[in-house]
């Protein structure tokens, strides 16, 4: 389980019910008060995946309170739920969640051809750890290293379920996503298509 120091991984975490009530979450944020879209980067790019926050909007490259290059409204509250969500996610990885206060999330929606390339999370002014969840279809998700984009990584496979915490060394080790795997996801507890990623955070930032 663990795949780097302070980088564990926890296969079939989220019980099928919890997966469900998620994407019904998500389902809702996606539709307002800022609906999910492609974000556009500053040099005109537009990312393959979809995302909507809740409690602070990433936007490339710095978090704000509201959407200013989407609709300008304010993202929703970060659910306090999500806040015992997260702790028990440390709990489960690390065994203690020493306080773990995320206040926010980017939920990212891959269809079949989206992928994510390698990158550092390092627009957050804290170093706790991120928490990832996985629903849907499985993807391979692309570990790596701290000093560069490219090998020595480490490729492994993100189920419906699945629990990854980055935290510690780990927690600025590039990443990415190069396939989703369409058709693996269960209907019963997925989304009708593709792969939905909730990754938990904590800013550092104060009103
Ligand atoms: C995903 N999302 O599967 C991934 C999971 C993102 C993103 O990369 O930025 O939305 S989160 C993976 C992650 C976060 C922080 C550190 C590390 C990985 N890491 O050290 O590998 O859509
Ligand atoms: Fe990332």
């Amino acid at each position: 389980r663990q795949i780097a120091p302070g980088a564990v991984h926890v296969p079939g975490w989220l019980s099928p019910d919890e997966q469900r009530d998620l994407v019904a979450a998500c389902r809702a944020w996606a539709t307002g008060p800022v609906p999910i879209r492609h974000t556009v980067l500053p040099r005109g790019g537009v990312m393959s995946v979809q995302t909507v926050c809740v409690g602070w909007h990433w936007r490339p490259y710095r978090y704000t309170r509201t959407a200013d290059d989407v609709n300008g409204a304010r993202v929703a509250e970060f659910p306090r739920w999500m806040v015992g969500l997260g702790r028990r996610a440390l709990v489960a990885a690390y065994g203690e969640h020493d306080g773990y206060t995320p206040d926010t999330a980017l939920i990212n929606f891959y269809d079949g051809a989206a992928k994510m390339g390698m990158h550092q999370d390092k627009d957050e002014k804290s170093d706790a750890p991120v928490v990832s969840l996985s629903i849907g279809d499985t993807c391979t998700f692309r570990f790596g290293n701290t000093e560069t984009r490219s090998k020595p990584y480490t490729d492994l496979l993100l189920a419906s379920g699945d629990l990854f915490v980055f935290g510690g060394p780990s927690r600025y080790a590039y990443h990415g996503v190069p396939k989703v795997h369409p058709g693996t996801a269960d209907p019963a507890t997925g989304p009708a298509r593709g792969r939905l990623n909730i990754t938990m955070r904590v800013t550092g930032l104060a009103d």
